[in-house]
């Protein structure tokens, strides 16, 4: 295992509750009777992407005004205001990175494991959400920060994996991704990358068959994970055990 490849919304930090309010606040701002529930918006998020999610939903309520002449851009300026409102809820450190995820970006770092991003978020996002617990400088800890600007093509599509895999210069199979979601471990599978996955609430009930080990989160010395984690006598993902998964140690007859 030579280089870490982290999704970051519901596996740096549990984010699409800030997303979901972020959503209908711009909805609000923009004079739209739209409201999306905790139901309608776990079933939005089938749709990557907050412009795809949010012209999708348009086309499901009103399909002749969302196909219009200007819907390209009315979907852009209530996405824009999304953002702004998703920054304010997040910058700052106002929402907590999962369990584990500081530790090992730590770890990995002091030991000189590449790691690169692979989000389909928008690139402002991932700032208001690391600047703060990672420090102004985040930026300098990955090899390559793939988001919703490198392709427009987004997850379950492999393409945001390749592009970080490129920027790596590193096979598939010699890295490793974390993942929260289907779409998101379907990308990576796609682009041929062993995948752990730690869902959410709004990702718990997804189909995470080819998923080299599902764990509810990372866990920490002071957060531990409820049960031992696989081939080993602590309750925290650490490099070691990342790298005893990686190399396929974890289903060899005992
Ligand atoms: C999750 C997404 C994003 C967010 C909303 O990204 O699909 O669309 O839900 O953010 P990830 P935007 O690949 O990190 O899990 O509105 O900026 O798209
Ligand atoms: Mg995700």
């Amino acid at each position: 295992m030579r280089a870490l490849i982290f999704d970051v919304d519901g596996t740096l930090a549990d984010t699409e509750t800030a997303h979901r309010d972020a959503f209908n606040a711009a909805f609000s701002e923009a004079g739209l009777d739209w409201y999306w529930d905790e139901a309608l918006y776990a079933r939005l998020l089938d749709v990557a992407g907050g412009k795809e999610r949010i012209l999708h939903y348009w086309k499901t309520v009103d399909p002749d005004e969302a196909s219009g002449r200007l819907a390209r851009e009315t979907v852009d300026a209530v996405h824009l205001l999304k953002t702004r409102h998703y920054d304010a809820m997040v910058r700052g450190g106002r929402l907590s990175l999962r369990p584990g995820i500081l530790r090992l970006i730590c770890e990995a770092h002091a030991s000189k494991v590449p790691m690169a991003i692979a989000s389909t978020t928008t690139s402002s996002n991932i700032d208001a959400l690391l600047e703060a617990p990672l420090g102004s400088g985040w930026r300098s800890l990955f090899a390559a920060v793939c988001d919703a600007s490198t392709t427009d093509i987004k997850k379950p599509a492999p393409d945001v994996y390749l592009a970080a895999l490129d920027a790596l210069a590193l096979p598939p199979d010699a890295c490793l991704a974390m993942e929260d979601s289907e779409n998101g471990l379907r990308a990576a599978r796609a682009a041929g990358i062993p995948t752990l996955v730690t869902p959410t609430a709004y990702t718990v009930t997804h189909r995470f068959d080819d998923a080299l080990l599902v764990l509810p989160y990372l866990g920490d010395p002071d957060h531990p994970l409820p049960q031992h984690i696989p081939d080993a006598d602590q309750r925290w993902v650490d490099l070691a055990a990342l790298r005893r998964w990686h190399s396929g140690t974890l289903f060899e007859a005992a």
